[in-house]
Order: C-alpha cells, then sequence, then structure tokens
C-alpha cells in the first residue's frame, strides 16, 4: 500500500474584519460568536479534523487573546480531537513587524513548513459557513498535478467584486484569476454568476515554499494570497480549480450540499444567521455525520415560562424566556427575555437582558447588552444612529459589547 502523503494545514485566523465592526472591535473576526454555540473558525476547524487532517496550525494575530483561548479550550483540551490544532501567535522572526498580507504570515512561519516537510499544504481561511471534506480536495489537487488548487463557488455576480473571481478551461486548469476585481466578469453559461475563490488553497509544498520566497522579495507585493501568490501561480499555469460542487460530505442533503457564506460584512453574517432559522434549514447544524464541534456550553436547558415563546429560532442552553416572544431569531447561551417583549430576524450573544415590554427587530446585539424595560432596538433606524449604534447598508442595527441601549 502506498505511504499516504503528509499534510500540514495553515489556518488564516488573522483578519481584523474591519466591515464586521463592531463585533471584531476586542475579538479577531475567527473568534466572532455563529449560530448561538460557535465561532467562525470552529466551521474551517471542524471541516479539517472531519476529514481526517491531524496537523493544523492556526495562524492569529489580531485581537487573538479570546481566539486562542477558545482554541485551547475546544481544540487543544478535547480528548478526542487531540492535539491537533496548535495556534501560531504572529511571531516577528523576520524583524519587528507584524505580518503584512496573509502570504506574509505563512512566510513568517516558514519554520512550521521546514520542520513538519509535508508534501502539500493546505491554506483555508477562517471566515466561512460551510461544510467540506477536504480529503476530497487534496485527491483532486494530486490528480491534478499542478502546484496549487484553488476551490471556486458560483456567486451572484453582483456580489462578486468581494472576492477572487476565476476563469477556467474544460481541463480545470485556471486560464484568469482577478483579485476583487470593480466589474468581475460573469461565466460562459451564465452571466449573472460569477466563478468565485473560497480563498482556500491546496499547495505542493515545495511551489509553495519557492513561491512564498520569491514574493518576499518583491518590493511591490502586498504578500496577500488572492492579491499575489494566487496570480503568480496562474501567471505560470500552475493552478487549477476545484469546483466545490463536486464536494460530497457525509450526511448532507441536495438542499445543503454547495452551501458556503462569506459572512465577512453585518448583512451577510445576519443573513447567514436567517438561513439557519429558515424552516426547510439551507445549513444543517444538524448533519451528525459531518458535526461542528465547539466548547461544549455547560448551562442547563432553555426554559419557557409565562407562555414565553421562540418560533423559528435558535435558542442556546441557559436561555430563558418569561413570557417574551421569539421569532426567526438566534441566542446563544444565557440570554433573558422578559414578559411582553418581542424579538425579531435578530442575534443576541451571550448574556443579552431585555427587559419588558421592550422590542428588538433586525438587530444584532453583543454579549452582555441590556435592553431595558419599555426600550426598542432596531425599529427606528434614524433613532439607532443618533443612539451611536451600527446600521448596516441593509439595515441591521448592530450594539456593541455590554452597552445599556438608553
Ligand atoms: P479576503 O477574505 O478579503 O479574500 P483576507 O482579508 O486576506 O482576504 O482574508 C483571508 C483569510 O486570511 C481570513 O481568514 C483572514 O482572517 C486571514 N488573514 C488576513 N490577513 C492575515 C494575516 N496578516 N495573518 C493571518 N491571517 C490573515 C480572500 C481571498 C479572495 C477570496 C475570499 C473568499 O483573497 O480571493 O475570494 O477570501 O472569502
Amino acid at each position: 500500500m502506498a505511504v499516504p502523503p503528509k499534510v500540514l494545514s495553515i489556518v488564516l485566523a488573522g483578519g481584523e474584519g474591519k466591515r464586521l465592526m463592531p463585533l471584531t472591535m476586542d475579538r479577531a473576526k475567527p473568534a466572532v460568536p455563529f449560530g448561538g454555540t460557535y465561532r467562525l473558525i470552529d466551521f474551517v476547524l471542524s471541516n479539517l479534523a472531519n476529514a481526517g487532517m491531524r496537523q493544523i496550525a492556526v495562524l492569529t494575530q489580531y485581537k487573538s487573546h479570546s481566539l486562542d483561548r477558545h482554541i485551547s479550550l475546544t481544540w487543544r483540551m478535547s480528548t478526542m480531537l487531540g492535539n491537533y490544532v496548535t495556534p501560531v501567535p504572529a511571531q516577528q522572526r523576520l524583524g519587528p513587524r507584524w505580518y503584512q498580507g496573509s502570504a506574509d504570515a505563512i512566510f513568517q512561519s516558514m519554520n512550521l513548513i521546514r520542520d513538519e516537510k509535508p508534501d502539500y499544504v493546505v491554506v483555508f481561511g477562517a471566515d466561512n459557513i460551510y461544510r467540506m471534506d477536504v480529503s476530497q480536495m487534496l485527491e483532486a489537487h494530486i490528480d491534478g498535478g499542478l502546484g496549487l488548487t484553488v476551490a471556486g463557488i458560483r456567486v451572484p455576480r453582483s456580489q462578486a467584486s468581494a472576492f477572487g473571481v476565476i476563469d477556467a478551461d474544460a481541463s480545470n486548469k485556471i486560464t484568469e484569476f482577478l483579485e476583487k476585481p470593480a466589474d468581475p466578469p460573469g461565466t460562459a453559461d451564465d452571466p449573472d454568476a460569477s466563478f468565485a475563490s473560497m480563498g482556500n488553497y491546496i499547495f505542493t509544498a515545495r511551489d509553495l515554499i519557492e513561491s512564498l520566497a520569491e514574493d518576499a522579495e518583491l518590493a511591490d507585493s502586498r504578500h496577500d494570497m488572492g492579491g499575489d501568490i494566487v496570480p503568480s501561480f496562474v501567471s505560470r499555469g500552475e493552478a487549477q480549480v476545484y469546483d466545490f460542487t463536486q464536494n460530497n460530505v457525509p450526511g448532507s442533503t441536495d438542499r445543503d450540499k454547495a452551501y458556503w457564506r462569506d459572512v465577512g460584512s453585518i448583512d451577510a453574517y445576519h443573513e447567514a444567521h436567517m438561513d439557519l432559522v429558515s424552516i426547510d434549514p439551507i445549513f444543517n447544524l444538524y448533519n451528525s455525520e459531518w458535526p461542528i464541534w465547539t466548547y461544549p456550553v455547560q448551562q442547563p436547558a432553555a426554559k419557557f415560562t409565562l407562555r414565553g415563546l421562540a418560533l423559528d429560532s435558535l435558542v442556546s442552553p441557559g436561555c430563558i424566556i418569561s413570557g417574551g416572544s421569539i421569532e426567526s431569531s438566534v441566542l446563544s447561551p444565557n440570554v433573558r427575555v422578559d414578559e411582553g417583549s418581542k424579538v425579531d430576524h435578530s442575534v443576541l450573544l451571550t448574556g443579552v437582558r431585555v427587559g419588558h415590554r421592550a422590542i428588538v427587530r433586525d438587530a444584532i446585539l453583543d454579549k452582555n447588552v441590556v435592553v431595558p424595560d419599555g426600550t426598542q432596538v432596531g425599529v427606528n433606524k434614524a433613532a439607532d444612529l443618533a443612539r451611536g449604534y451600527t446600521v448596516s447598508d441593509g439595515g441591521i442595527t448592530v450594539v456593541g459589547k455590554g452597552i445599556t441601549v438608553s
């Protein structure tokens, strides 16, 4: 039997997440809570661990305290997942500077690749919601025989300027790659769709090492994976695309099979939560054949009293809904909603308190926000702005950590 290839996985977890402010005010974007009990980074780490990847380095830098803590608690201490995952803080090995672009983050951590001597390096972003059997992409990379494989998915062309856009030939070789183009091209069969990079790459290790070393010498490079490294492989005819729709995760259905969301903006983050509470879930958190791992919540089951109710919602352990009504919303652990209050189309993070006769609508309330008796948030957007809260382009109000709504 052939010796299995040696694979090192690197998760890029150092992004600032400016467009998720104020949720990223004092936590890194991959540490932003999602879906009641998860953090964004749990999705990529689960995809890697479930696919059998046993060496995973998480490169962190920006406000990484809560991220490091979460990784240690969930991933390092778990007996089942053992010691697969290691957080690697910015090490400033090559001089007194933090990572510049994402490629510089890997370049500065090159000792990991040199020490482990892998055949292949999996480099995945940390900010997306999806399920993927990474071993199937690895197989496609090995079969393709090129230096780089980029995972791709069709997205509405109107949204494609936020992504790297791919053109490929019939053999999947990438012929053109445009990083975040102002006017993204459509695909050959659908002018309203673009073929986008998911920001997930598999490299043959020696090609990655060579390319990073060359890029580090270039004065005009931004040292960015999507902006510099991928285009350099494409210009040498060394990159292929892996169509995400080919991926088959055990237990997934036709409806949730190709689900992938970039949750980089407030509106996308809110919409991805609404996908979780839609009646026929588009993203199914309950697929036990491909679990999404996280830190187990040590709280009693959610309790509903005084005719409190929740419709089309996720309500985490430790929540008490006493007389309030929750609709199309996601509640993290330990949220309280009191009598006469209504929470609608909203995301409430851990420890939020909603008093009596309050209204929360089209809103995201960060950890420990208090909505006192009789107050409203998200109902009148002009009033929300006047009170200093963030209101997204799509009309979602965000109240930052610990604030008492006035
Ligand atoms: P973006 O997500 O906009 O586009 P970037 O901001 O570089 O690219 O983030 C990619 C990943 O790297 C994220 O997980 C982020 O947290 C992390 N990261 C960023 N800078 C880092 C640093 N200095 N150190 C460590 N980690 C860092 C990318 C691609 C696009 C693709 C989209 C898909 O460039 O081509 O379409 O992802 O979401």
